[in-house]
């Protein structure tokens, strides 16, 4: 059977090579969301092990009112990594005149189908949808004067940067958000087999998400990957204070990327995510270097997520 061209200017395609030619072998979290991928995420969110996404909707809910009063009458609001805007949706419910909403997401066709959703149930609302990569240094117009920008950044998205990364993206945030603030939504360092269990779920749904990352590169870029030589594995480092997610491969086994053959030997892992998760008074001190001054943080009752409020001073600290 003749093998498919190699993509080789694919941005995936270049990753994937780079992933596995690299030791340790690494590749970025955000290959896992095709649709397929988006579709497995949202699953994940409904396991009864996951509980990040159940707690931080339940902290949204309880304390919206109050975030609202932090934001102020008036803002612009700024979603990093929107993807359906529907938590924002507890905040808008309780925003006062918000001047606008603005939704960043990497992915334009999600982006417009949610920003249409916004608009039919918040009629007087000015979406502003906005495609770009919110890890980049983002173009926004200036607000107009006396507006206060804030932004809003849940899911404990942050965890998947590195703490020097989480702080380069803070400072662009502190910029971005001069004179207003961030919400920011955080996982919290809790007992590791409540951890471990939120990575390991039974019916094996994060497994799946693990291994999709492969079966993607199968439909995508022609490769062929056998799934069944690969063991999803995740598990908590304290010393690093994130969870880790790999595929270690069950064999010594060659496999082709184009042009490249790549040996992989029993036991080899493929380093697919980190999700670091925070105390507070790291989270804190995180965002005091990045320039923006720690306000109220919400909590549910167990402590295991936390919605932190981050003002940004209006001149540099
Ligand atoms: C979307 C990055 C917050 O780290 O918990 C869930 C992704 N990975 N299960 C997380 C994820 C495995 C999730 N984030």
């Amino acid at each position: 059977m003749a093998a498919r061209p190699w993509p080789a200017d694919e941005p995936f395609a270049r990753d994937l090579l780079a992933a596995f030619t690299r030791r340790p072998r690494s590749i970025s979290p955000k290959w896992f969301y095709d649709a397929e991928g988006s579709r497995l995420f949202d699953r994940i969110c409904e396991l009864p092990e996951y509980y990040p996404t159940r707690t931080e909707r339940a902290i949204l809910q309880a304390h919206a009112r109050e975030m609202a009063d932090v934001i102020g009458p008036g803002a612009e609001l700024v979603e990093f990594g929107a993807g359906s805007c529907d938590k924002v949706r507890l905040i808008l419910d309780e925003l006062r005149e918000p001047r606008c909403f603005r939704p960043v997401d990497i992915s334009a066709a999600h982006l417009q189908a949610a920003a249409a959703g916004l608009r039919r149930d918040y009629p007087g609302l000015d979406v502003q949808p906005l495609a770009a990569d919110y890890t980049q240094r983002l173009l926004l117009p200036a607000p107009e004067p006396g507006v206060r920008r804030v932004g809003f950044f849940p899911g404990s998205t942050i965890g998947n940067f590195t703490p020097e990364e989480a702080l380069a993206f803070l400072r662009g945030a502190a910029e971005l958000l001069r004179g207003g603030g961030l919400l920011l939504g955080v996982d919290l360092v809790k007992d590791p087999q409540r951890l471990h269990a939120a990575y390991n779920d039974r019916q094996g749904v994060t497994a799946a998400f693990n291994l999709n990352l492969l079966a993607r590169a199968n439909r995508e870029l022609g490769t062929r990957f056998d799934l069944s030589a690969f063991d999803h594995y995740a598990f908590y480092e304290p010393r690093l204070q994130r969870i880790e997610m790999h595929l270690v491969s069950r064999c010594r086994q060659d496999v082709r990327l184009g042009g490249t053959a790549v040996e992989i030997e029993e036991g080899e892992t493929l380093h697919t995510e980190s999700s670091h998760k925070y105390t507070l008074d790291g989270l804190g001190a995180l965002a005091l270097q990045a320039g923006f001054r720690p306000g109220p943080a919400w909590l549910d009752e167990e402590r295991w997520f936390c919605v932190q409020w981050l003002a940004a001073p209006a001149a540099a600290l």
